[in-house]
């Protein structure tokens, strides 16, 4: 058997930033015209009137400011209200792939591998571009890696999900190193016409690098174990399957086909499974939250993260034993806690342990305890 560690990570993050100002002002420009257009059907009360989105709303429910974007000018078209992306041909990488690319090369970089040392590449994201060939095999391809490669998703759960089967893979001996890679394009399947949820995403993409303990030449981190838990919940749900053509009102452009949540009911459902389930995880592994330098939480809320920390650490997290960058990014969906390990993990010393733990849409949590070694 063999002890799979975290080697290097990466972060692509897109060059458009949208404002939370920015943001506001385009959706109350839609929903001003959807009221006059709407006029007469809102006087009778057939329709409902479009209430306006506010900045100081969004800080004060979610802690988000910013989001990165692949494209922010058709998302602030209030004629367009989605992000507007060029269609590539076949023979051009796809808009994941190419994410993915710069990602995984920043991660090699840090692990001081190249592509001939890794054996799989696996994609693991909340939606994918397509279903088949697997963006996993394409990233293969562009990055010159001899092996294998998949796609999985598990919603927001995709990277520790993804880090649990590639220790495992790393572990049994089924791959020297793989690359798993989490290219997240929420702002293609957000709802940016529904002020309940038109602050909440950002595109990112991470990647980590999981090889052999031996053959490491740089610091790293030790996976010592990982813990995954799935409960089955409608309150987070997207039904913009392969189906949607066979439905007999055809190819409407459906509020279902984007993100819905019920995002009160989840918030207060989710707290208390995943604070338990990290303490369950910890017990397991013979620590206590004493034992805990950090905590790289999934990133979807500020005052949920704020509770979780202190349910697990029981007392209020000091500064930057908890390290949130949703207020930069939003919520990137799968990418967030790792985008918060990859920005804040570099100064902890030999010896140090730190949990990585995410959830979200299935329900899903997963949790990965790691130990820093020199
Ligand atoms: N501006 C002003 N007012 C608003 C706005 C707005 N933008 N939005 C809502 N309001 C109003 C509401 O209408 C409501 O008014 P009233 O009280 O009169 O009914 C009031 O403000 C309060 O609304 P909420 O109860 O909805 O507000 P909350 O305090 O609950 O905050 C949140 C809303 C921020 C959504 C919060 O509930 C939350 O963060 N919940 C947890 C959600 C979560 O963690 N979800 C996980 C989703 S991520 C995931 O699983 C990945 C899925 C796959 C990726 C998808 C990518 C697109």
């Amino acid at each position: 058997m063999h002890q799979p560690v975290i080697s290097g990570t990466g972060v692509f993050t897109p060059d458009e930033i949208i404002s939370n100002d920015e943001l506001v002002a385009a959706f109350n420009a839609y929903a001003d015209r959807f009221n006059s257009a709407h006029a007469d059907e809102i006087a009778t009360g057939e329709v409902a009137e479009m209430a306006h989105s506010s900045s100081e709303f969004i800080v004060a429910a979610s802690g988000i400011h910013q989001r990165y974007v692949l494209n922010k000018s058709g998302v602030l078209d209030p004629e367009v209200m989605h992000p507007l992306l060029r269609q590539r041909s076949d023979n051009e990488p796809s808009v994941m792939a190419e994410m993915a690319l710069d990602a995984c090369q920043k991660a090699l970089v840090k692990a001081g591998k190249s592509a001939a040392d890794i054996d799989a590449v696996i994609v693991a994201a909340s939606n994918m571009e397509r279903a088949y060939p697997a963006i996993a095999i394409e990233v293969q391809e562009l990055l010159g890696v001899n092996g294998f490669g998949f796609d999985m998703n598990v919603a927001c759960s995709s990277a520790t999900f993804g880090i649990q089967v590639a220790s495992d893979m790393i572990r049994s001996g089924s791959a020297r190193a793989i690359l798993l890679v989490n290219p997240e394009i929420c702002s293609a399947h957000l709802e940016w016409r529904d002020r309940d949820c038109h602050f909440i995403f950002g595109d990112v993409c991470t990647a980590s690098l999981i090889e052999r303990k031996q053959n490491t030449t740089v610091p790293h981190f030790e996976v010592l174990s990982t813990k995954c838990l799935t409960q089955f919940s409608n309150n987070i749900r997207n039904n913009n399957g392969f189906l949607r053509r066979s439905r007999p009102d055809g190819m409407k452009d459906r509020r279902d086909m984007q993100f819905m949540q019920n995002g009160r009911k989840v918030f207060k459902e989710v707290l208390p499974i995943v604070s338990k389930h990290i303490l369950g995880h910890l017990e397991a592994a013979g620590l206590g939250p004493d034992d805990l330098k950090r905590l790289w939480l999934h990133q979807a809320n500020k005052a949920m993260n704020d509770f979780i920390g202190k349910k697990v650490l029981g007392r209020v997290p000091e500064p930057g034993e908890q390290p949130n960058i949703l207020q930069d990014y939003a919520n990137t969906s799968s990418a967030g806690s790792i985008i918060s390990f990859s920005l804040h993990s570099d100064d902890l010393q030999a010896g140090d342990y730190g949990l990585i733990c995410s959830f979200g849409a299935g329900y899903s949590v997963g949790s990965v305890l790691l130990k820093r070694s020199a």
